[in-house]
């Protein structure tokens, strides 16, 4: 594996900042480059290597900025191209790399080559788009879009329909047209040549579509588009063309993926892309697949998944770890407990994800362990997916109002949006003016401020955490092996590499749990280097060990 050793990212952690609910500068009640300029050096305390920027170029925000409307240049609502460059440049004078967020599955209906082509079969740029007649004068197929409703949309006057996987607003690029793919490399290549370090590629494995445009008549249409037939050859263009020429590193959002597909993309020879986000731990607590729902989350399933990914991965691909992003609720929340036990549940579900191999994500507010905001009226929530299902959930499938708000609560985008809190300052510190989307009404006692002058904040346990990766070699080379997979409460599994075997043990509920390390463990060489109790850490380990709720032990045995 000594190829791992080499690309700085495979000891990398990375940040996520979703600008839109980071810090507000001033007073306009929403996040901006500026405002990420003066957190600078709170992030470099943490840790972190680079930064991920959702979004920040010009849109409507009818999807907050998934819906771009010129690639070229900064949302004003953000700052200019001058803060960018700014940004840029003090993060790489503090050592942090910055990554942009490319979507181009999509543009935005507001884009010039849309407006060109809407109305206009002769437009030069109508092909950029996909175009069908109508069949029996409905929509082309019976396709869902991601964020509720059909997937096409009539222009009057060409009588065709165009593709739009999610909203209306965001119609589909045709990548089969080179051009397409020729504006796409420009793009890419006008931010590599500032100096942006690399690319998350944003639902990139939905780009090539099967040609023939049938319906679904055994789900919403998505094993039509996704993992399609010519997108390893795309990305292979593209990444010969573009970020292989400038050594970018890229992270592709993969959607409904297999492991196969993401060995594939993730190839350690780079051929097409450096890592893969999947997101199929992050569906445990859906009822049949289905995210608009209520349940308890699957425990065992959990743990299969992650075998399946760790085990399967390794020596043959690259995975981005996370639990939280901006389109995800926050883990605590989710997974953990953010009341009684919301510092140690929050640590032990960060260090579950972060002693697996791979590169970790820490999402804005994350590591402090914030939590959902608990909106508890639709007048609170701001996101098109959450607001859209509010109302089929509600008007098309006779959920009550009560319910609805419940789900909403456990499942919506805005869960991960609410503003970061930074002190008890009135909106917990984002802004001087009223923030966009309410602040967690916890902030006074859950914000930056606190968690800095706390030692055993969740803060300087994610800050050890980012540390450790790059001080024990076996969290990037080791095997993976579940010690205990059938357990209804333990998540506990062991790296191995040659001379280093690391035993991570999660107790991930509120009752106590003892467990007993394999006979053939030597422990008496081992020693805890991790510990969400932290007074454990002088403890010499035991064979038996009793988990207190939601404890987490890192035991390091050195095999001389
Ligand atoms: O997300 C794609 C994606 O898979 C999620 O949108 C998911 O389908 C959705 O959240 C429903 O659960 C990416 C971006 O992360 C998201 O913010 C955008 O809305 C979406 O693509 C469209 O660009």
């Amino acid at each position: 594996m000594n190829k791992i050793e080499k690309e700085w990212w495979r000891t990398a952690t990375i940040y996520q900042i979703y600008p839109k609910s980071f810090c507000d500068s001033g007073n306009k009640g929403t996040g901006d480059i500026k405002g990420i300029i003066s957190k600078l050096d709170y992030l470099k305390t943490l840790g972190i290597d680079a930064i991920w920027l959702t979004p920040i170029y010009q849109s409507p925000m009818i999807d907050n900025g998934y819906d771009i409307s010129d690639y070229y240049n900064v949302n004003p609502d953000f700052g200019c191209m001058a803060d960018f460059d700014l940004l840029l440049e003090m993060a790489h004078q503090k050592g942090i790399r910055i990554i942009l967020d490319i979507v181009v599955n999509h543009t935005s209906t507001e884009h010039k080559w849309f407006q060109s082509a809407l109305g206009n079969k002769e437009s030069e740029y109508r092909d950029y788009y996909i175009w069908k007649d109508p069949v029996n004068g409905q929509a082309p197929t019976n396709w869902e879009s991601k964020f509720g409703g059909n997937a096409w949309e009539l222009d009057e006057k060409t009588d065709q329909y165009y593709l739009h996987l999610f909203a209306k607003e965001q119609a589909d690029l045709n990548w089969e047209n080179p051009k397409v793919r020729d504006e796409v490399k420009d793009i890419i290549s006008f931010w590599a040549e500032k100096g942006v370090d690399g690319f998350r590629l944003d639902v990139i494995n939905l780009i090539s579509k099967q040609q023939d445009y049938q319906n679904d008549y055994q789900g919403d249409g998505r094993r039509f588009y996704t993992d399609g037939p010519r997108v390893h050859e795309y990305l292979r263009e593209i990444s010969d063309a573009v970020f292989n020429k400038y050594g970018s590193v890229t992270v592709g959002e993969m959607s409904s993926t297999t492991l196969e597909q993401c060995q594939q993309y993730s190839a350690l020879d780079s051929k097409e892309l450096s890592m893969v986000f999947n997101f199929h731990h992050l569906k445990v607590d859906y009822v049949n697949g289905e995210k608009w729902t209520q349940a308890p989350f699957d425990f065992l399933q959990l743990k299969t998944i992650f075998n399946h990914w760790q085990q399967g991965m390794s020596g043959k691909g690259w995975s981005a770890l996370f639990w939280c992003n901006h389109d995800q609720p926050r883990i605590v929340s989710r997974l953990g407990n953010d009341q009684e036990y919301r510092v140690e549940s929050a640590k032990m579900l960060a260090t579950s994800v972060h002693m697996m191999q791979g590169t970790p994500y820490v999402y804005q507010g994350e590591e402090i362990g914030m939590t959902n905001p608990g909106y508890t009226s639709i007048e609170q929530y701001r996101d098109l997916e959450s607001t859209n299902m509010y109302e089929i959930m509600l008007n098309q499938q006779g959920k009550s109002e009560e319910d609805v708000l419940a789900i909403l609560a456990q499942k919506s985008r805005d869960n991960s949006r609410s503003p970061v809190q930074w002190s008890s300052a009135p909106h917990g510190g984002f802004t001087k003016g009223i923030p966009w989307l309410e602040v967690a009404n916890n902030y006074k006692q859950v914000n930056v401020q606190q968690a800095l002058e706390d030692e055993n904040s969740v803060f300087y346990y994610y800050k050890r955490l980012i540390e450790l990766r790059k001080e024990v070699e076996v969290i990037t080379t080791g095997d993976y092996t579940d010690l205990a997979p059938e357990h209804s409460q333990l998540f506990c599994y062991q790296r191995r590499s040659e001379e280093q075997t690391l035993i991570c043990i999660n107790n991930y509920y509120g009752e106590p749990v003892e467990y007993e390390l394999p006979m053939n463990l030597v422990i008496e060489q081992g020693k805890y280097i991790l510990g969400n109790y932290p007074e454990l850490l002088t403890d010499k380990p035991q064979r038996v060990i009793k988990l207190r709720p939601y404890e987490c032990r890192v035991l390091l045995i050195e095999d001389h």
